[in-house]
């Protein structure tokens, strides 16, 4: 049995990626609906409708669990998933809020992410949740996707943008800044430069693969599997899709299109 994890488009990538260092001997069945990305500045109608497709789709694989990889997703049908399916289902928000929680010292957490993310205020319940008593503080950086999307993650215009996005953070006096979005992980560099070294990034998806390996059991079946081979589904160009991919996950990768 696979784990599926399912994504808008390539951004989810991010966390695949960390379910493969995390948990080598896992195979992953990857949905990603670049055809309609992006969804974060979809309504939430859209949004229910075309994640509920992937995980209809990717439910016709056998499978231990089901990673909603995008923010955006996660915010929008995450509890309704979890309700209808029959086996364990991951979203990034909670394993990205805990570990904020955990990291803050002074309790001024900020959070990133597309508009819809930060609109639902998903972050903000589940930092709440944890810690009635947090200070949060949410911002959409809808131009940092298109600067992650144009491989452009690196350049001197990503780190004019970022800097000018997160100017008014600067005044709030917080300690950590969850990353709030898939695409994110790749701006690290540039947000850790712009935000100073007393400000603590979270990688929701790195916590994500770590909430993932405590849920489900490794089993003797899968860990026979020297190298498990992952397949990659695209509702857009499978070509570009592979590109994308194997210069993220710095390996060939087996990509369908549906
Ligand atoms: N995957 C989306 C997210 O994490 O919110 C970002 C890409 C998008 O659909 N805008």
């Amino acid at each position: 049995r696979a784990i599926a994890v399912i994504d808008s488009g390539v951004g989810g990538l991010t966390v695949a990626k960390e379910v493969m260092r995390q948990l080598p001997e896992e195979r992953i069945v990857y949905v990603g609906d670049n055809a309609r990305c992006p969804y974060g500045s979809k309504s939430p109608e859209e949004i229910r409708a075309y994640s509920f497709q992937m995980i209809e789709y990717v439910m016709r694989t056998p499978l231990k669990a089901l990673v909603i990889a995008c923010n955006t997703a996660t915010a929008v049908v995450l509890e309704e998933a979890m309700e209808d399916l029959p086996l364990p289902v991951i979203g990034v928000i909670e394993p990205g809020a805990r570990a904020a929680v955990q990291v803050t010292k002074n309790g001024r957490v900020g959070v990133i992410g597309t508009e819809t993310t930060i609109r639902t205020k998903a972050y903000e319940r589940a930092l709440l949740r944890i810690q009635p008593d947090l200070y949060v503080s949410g911002m959409a950086c809808p131009a940092f996707v298109p600067l992650v999307e144009s491989h452009m993650a690196n350049s001197e215009e990503a780190r004019r943008v970022v800097k000018e996005t997160l100017a008014p953070f600067l005044h709030e006096d917080l300690d950590t800044l969850i990353l709030g979005c898939t695409h994110y992980p790749l701006l690290a560099p540039v947000i850790s430069e712009v935000m100073g070294d007393r400000v603590r990034l979270i990688n929701s998806a790195e916590e994500t693969a770590r909430e993932l390996s405590l849920q489900i059991a490794t089993d003797a079946e899968s860990k026979q599997i020297e190298r498990p081979e992952h397949l990659f589904v695209t509702s857009g160009d499978a070509h570009k899709f592979r590109t994308i991919a194997e210069e993220w996950l710095d390996c060939k990768v087996n990509v369908q299109h549906n």
